[in-house]
């Protein structure tokens, strides 16, 4: 037996992948776009995208990549300067592409988001992306007053070290006034799941398309998304697993409170690109 349970305080969310499938619909097709625009000869197939997504932050991908593009220019400050050129173009597209509702949210997301609204439970936002692509996919899907419904948003300009490392979970219970044990959180992706267990915060794992089968451990329960049970497991709480409907608040908090017998998490899946980390976030 550990501590004594504590009642769930606030769930914080990711965006890419959980809240919308802006990578598979969004990022990789204004990546595209951003090369094309800036003469680039590449372009991500959604297969290398998948295998890029292994690697967190535009920047980052797009640093990572250049090591086998042959067109890319050789000296590293004209590789960086490059990458922010291309990912500020990324950005606008991406923003282009959000902004007229060109994404919407996944199933059951809205429905949550409303639950939590209605019942007064704090909500927050842990992101690796940067905040003007959160603004434009929010404020199109839930109006210009969307982050009044957040007690904190935690984005990519707040937390420069990306999933997994923990500094965006670790901002958001900060800011939350939470410890970490009173948070849930709903990750899509492998590198979310082990931020959240770096921080010591719980998670349910709502399966994007680029993640469908990646392995991830130490989750509360993993399914394929919040519209319906169906399909979800959770080795903390097998009877609640296969109930009917959506995941609720209710069935997150029965997930919640049966957390401590989850089994434990298996070994690490993903470890940060910490060489390709940009030294500067913009040129000189
Ligand atoms: C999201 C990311 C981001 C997005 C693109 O990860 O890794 O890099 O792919 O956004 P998570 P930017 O869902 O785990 O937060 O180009 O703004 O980085
Ligand atoms: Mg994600």
């Amino acid at each position: 037996m550990c501590s004594a349970p504590t009642d769930l305080k606030a769930l914080i969310w990711d965006v890419d992948g959980t809240i919308a499938e802006t990578e598979r619909d969004g990022h990789r097709l204004a990546f595209n776009a951003a090369f094309e625009a800036l003469g680039m000869p590449w372009r991500w197939s959604e297969r290398r995208y998948g295998e890029l997504l292994r690697v967190t932050g535009g920047v980052e991908r797009l640093l990572h990549d250049m090591d086998v593009q042959p067109a890319a220019p050789t000296a590293l400050q004209e590789r960086e300067q490059l990458a922010l050129r291309l990912h500020r173009e990324k950005n606008a597209r991406y923003v282009q592409i959000v902004a007229t509702g060109g994404i919407a949210l996944r199933g059951g997301v809205r429905e949550l988001l409303d639950e939590c609204t209605a019942t007064g439970l704090p909500m927050a936002i842990a992101t690796t992306t940067s905040r003007s692509n959160v603004d434009a996919l929010l404020a199109a899907q839930l109006g210009a007053r969307w982050e009044a419904r957040f007690a904190c948003v935690v984005c990519a300009e707040d937390a420069p070290r990306k999933k997994p490392d923990p500094l965006a979970y670790r901002m958001a219970l900060q800011r939350l006034g939470l410890a970490a044990g009173e948070a849930l959180a709903i990750e899509d992706s492998p590198a979310g799941v082990e931020a959240c267990r770096a921080a010591g915060v719980s998670v349910v794992v709502t399966r994007s398309a680029y993640f469908a089968d990646a392995p991830v451990s130490g989750a509360l329960a993993t399914g394929p998304g919040l519209h319906s049970a169906e399909g979800w497991q959770s080795p903390a709480n097998r009877a609640a697993s296969g109930v009917a409907g959506r995941i609720d608040l209710a069935q997150l908090r029965r997930w919640f409170a049966a957390r401590f017998n989850a089994p434990p998490p298996a070994t690490d899946w993903v470890r940060t690109v910490a060489r390709h980390r940009p030294r500067r976030r913009r040129p000189a």
